[in-house]
C-alpha cells in the first residue's frame, strides 16, 4: 500500500496520524556498546517508513546519569554522549523528514536530575536563585514533612542536613522536582523547548505533565490547583503558534480533564496520553504489582466512555504499550499458540477507533514479555518493589510472579531485528538481556512474510489514511456485556464501519448489525472467511451508503 503523505501544515494533522515510540536504549545499537543510539535509530527509518508511520516519539536522549533511564535530565540541550552527537540529532531529523516521519521529543519539565547545574546551585545555599527552581520545606531530620510516598518506593521527601530543609520527589531521590510556582524557572525551560524547536522537531510529549502544579501540603501532586493555568503558559509560550503537536501524559486524567488537557482551541496541548483502561486491572485502594483477573466488559465500558465523551469535544491518545508496561500480546492476548492471531486482534480493536493510534517497538511484531531472574532486572522500580515487598514479609516467589507480569523490563528487552546473535541489536553485550524468542519473532521474518503482524500494523495504518471515519465517525459499542467478544461501529453521515474482535481462542458466533450485510471486508486476521468467528479473529467491515445506493 502507498504511503499516503499527510499534510503537517494544516492544523491537526496529527489527528490522521500514527506515531511509533522508540525507546532508544534498546532500539538499534551501531557502535557495540550494548546500548542502542542515534545513528541506529537513523538506520532502521526505512523499515518504518515501510510501516508507513507519521510521527516518532523519541524517549529521552538528552544528558542524563540514566539513574531512570533519561527521564533524569542534567541537561536539557545536550545529547547524551551514550547515545551519540548533536549533529546525529540533526541528522536524524533531517532523514526522518525525508520520509515524512515528524521528530516529537520527550520533555520532562516535572523534575531534572540532581546532576543538573541548577540542582548542584539549590544545594549550595537556601539564598541561592536556583534553590528555589525546586520544592524544600524546612523541618527535622526524625520526620519528613509529611506521608507522601515516592512512586518509585520509599518517602517523596529526602533530607539535606547542610540546608537543614527536605526536598521532594515524586519519582527517584536523584529527580528532584521542579518549581513551577517560580516564573524565572518556567522561562528557562520554555527556552530549552524553543532550542528544540529550532533543531526542528516537530512536537512533544511532556512527561507526567498533570504533576507539575504541586500542593504538597495535600499529599497529592496529580491536577494542582494552577495546573490548566501553567499548561495554557507553556502551550502559548512554547508550541501553539507553530501548531506543533504536543502529547500530555496524564495518569490522572479523566474525561472531564482530558476535555481541557485536549481542547480544539488548542490552548492546552493536541492530545492527551491517559492510562485509565491500562490500570483497569488494579484494584482501587492496591498498585499495580498486585495483579488481578481481567474484565472485558471492564475494559469495554472504559474505552466506551471515552469514545463518547472526547467525540468532538478532545482528543486521546490510542495506545495499550509503551516504555513503562508490559507487552500487551502477554496481557491481553495470548503468546503462546494464538500470539500472531491475538497480536493482531488487539491491534485492530484499538486502531479501529477515534484517537491517535502509538506503536511502541516491537508491537508491531507481537513481541512479548521476558522471564528473568532478579539479578537481570535493571529498571529502579522494578528492583525497589522486589526489596520493600520482601522486607515486607511477602513471599519472594509471589513478588517475583507480579514482576513477571508487570516490569517495566518487559517493554524495555532489546528490539528483535534478526534470529542472529543478540537479535541483531548489538555487537557487544546487550545493557539488557534480549528475549530468546528473537529465533522466530524478528523484523526479518515478519518482512518477509506477508501474513506478518508487521504487515497487520502496515494495513491498519494505510486504512486510517483510506477512510476518514477512522479519524471523524462517531463510536458505538455493540454487546456491551458479552465477556468474549469487543465490537463496536464507527459512523459518519455516509461512511460506516464495523470492529468485531474475539478475545478467546474459542469459536464463537456473532450477529452483525443488519446495515453490514454485504459490506465490504477491508481487514482481517485469517487468510479465509468463515460463518463463526475463530480464536482471537478480528475483522473490519466498511461501507459507504452513497456508493451502495449508487450500485443498486
Ligand atoms: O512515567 C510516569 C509514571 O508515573 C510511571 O513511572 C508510572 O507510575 C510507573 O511506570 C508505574 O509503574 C513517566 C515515564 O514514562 C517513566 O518512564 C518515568 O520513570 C517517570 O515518568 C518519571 O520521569
Amino acid at each position: 500500500m502507498a504511503k499516503r503523505m499527510l499534510d503537517k501544515q494544516k492544523w491537526g494533522w496529527w489527528r490522521s496520524a500514527v506515531f511509533y515510540q522508540i525507546y532508544p536504549k534498546s532500539f538499534q545499537d551501531t557502535t557495540g556498546s550494548g546500548v542502542g543510539d542515534l545513528r541506529g535509530i537513523i538506520s532502521r527509518l526505512d523499515y518504518l517508513e515501510e510501516l508507513g508511520i507519521d510521527g516518532i516519539w523519541l524517549s529521552p536522549v538528552c544528558e542524563s546519569p540514566q539513574v531512570d533511564n533519561g527521564y533524569d535530565i542534567s541537561d536539557y540541550c545536550a545529547v547524551d554522549p551514550m547515545f551519540g552527537t548533536m549533529e546525529d540529532m540533526q541528522t536524524l531529523i533531517t532523514e526522518a523528514k525525508k520520509r515524512g516521519i515528524s521528530i516529537i521529543v520527550d520533555l520532562v519539565l516535572n523534575h531534572s536530575s540532581d546532576q543538573h547545574r541548577w540542582f548542584r546551585e539549590a544545594l549550595k545555599s537556601r539564598d541561592n536563585p536556583y534553590h528555589d527552581y525546586y520544592v524544600w520545606r524546612d523541618g527535622d531530620a526524625s520526620r519528613p514533612p509529611n506521608e507522601m510516598r515516592a512512586v518509585f518506593g520509599g518517602s517523596a521527601w529526602t533530607w539535606v542536613p547542610h540546608l537543614g530543609q527536605w526536598y521532594l520527589h515524586q519519582f527517584a531521590e536523584q529527580q528532584p522536582d521542579l518549581n513551577w510556582e517560580n516564573p524565572a524557572m518556567r522561562r528557562e525551560l520554555y527556552g530549552f523547548i524553543r532550542f528544540w524547536v529550532d533543531l526542528g522537531v516537530e512536537g512533544f510529549r511532556l512527561d507526567v505533565i498533570d504533576q507539575i502544579a504541586k500542593d504538597p501540603e495535600l499529599q497529592v501532586t496529580n491536577n494542582g490547583p494552577r495546573l490548566h493555568e501553567f499548561l495554557r503558559e507553556l502551550s502559548a509560550e512554547a508550541f501553539r503558534e507553530e501548531g506543533l503537536v504536543s502529547v500530555g501524559e496524564a495518569w490522572g486524567a479523566d474525561t472531564e480533564r482530558a476535555k481541557l488537557y485536549s481542547a480544539p482551541d488548542a490552548s492546552e496541548m493536541s492530545m492527551v496520553f491517559q492510562f485509565e483502561h491500562i490500570c483497569l486491572d488494579q484494584e482501587p485502594g492496591k498498585d499495580k504489582w498486585d495483579v488481578i483477573p481481567l474484565s472485558l466488559p471492564k475494559l469495554k465500558d472504559c474505552f466506551r466512555r471515552w469514545q463518547e465523551e472526547l467525540h468532538g469535544k478532545g482528543w486521546n491518545s490510542l495506545f495499550f504499550n509503551n516504555h513503562d508496561l508490559p507487552r500487551i500480546v502477554s496481557r491481553w492476548g495470548n503468546d503462546g499458540e494464538y500470539r500472531v492471531e491475538s497480536a493482531k486482534m488487539l491491534a485492530t480493536m484499538l486502531h479501529g477507533m477515534e484517537g491517535t493510534p502509538y506503536i511502541f517497538q516491537g508491537e508491531e511484531l507481537g513481541m512479548t514479555n521476558i522471564r528473568l531472574e532478579l539479578e537481570d532486572h535493571v529498571d529502579i522500580e522494578t528492583l525497589n518493589v522486589y526489596r520493600e515487598r520482601v522486607a515486607q514479609g511477602y513471599d519472594p516467589e509471589d513478588v517475583m510472579a507480579s514482576i513477571r507480569a508487570r516490569s517495566r523490563d518487559n517493554a524495555r528487552t532489546p528490539m528483535q531485528w534478526t534470529a542472529g546473535e543478540n537479535a541483531g541489536f548489538t555487537t557487544g553485550t546487550p545493557w539488557i538481556p534480549v528475549n530468546p524468542n528473537h529465533s522466530f519473532i524478528n523484523a526479518e521474518a515478519a518482512l518477509a512474510d506477508p501474513d506478518s503482524v508487521f504487515h497487520h500494523y502496515q494495513k491498519l495504518i494505510g486504512l486510517r489514511k483510506t477512510y476518514d471515519v477512522f479519524r471523524d465517525g462517531s463510536f458505538s459499542l455493540l454487546c456491551p456485556d458479552d465477556e468474549k467478544i469487543f465490537a463496536y461501529t464507527r459512523d459518519t453521515e455516509h461512511e460506516h464501519l464495523l470492529v468485531v474482535c474475539n478475545f478467546t481462542g474459542e469459536s464463537l458466533y456473532f450477529d452483525a448489525p443488519a446495515n453490514f450485510r454485504g459490506a465490504k471486508q477491508i481487514l482481517s486476521n485469517y487468510a479465509t472467511e468463515a460463518p463463526e468467528l475463530r480464536p482471537y479473529e478480528a475483522v473490519m467491515l466498511w461501507y459507504n451508503d452513497l456508493e451502495r445506493n449508487e450500485n443498486r
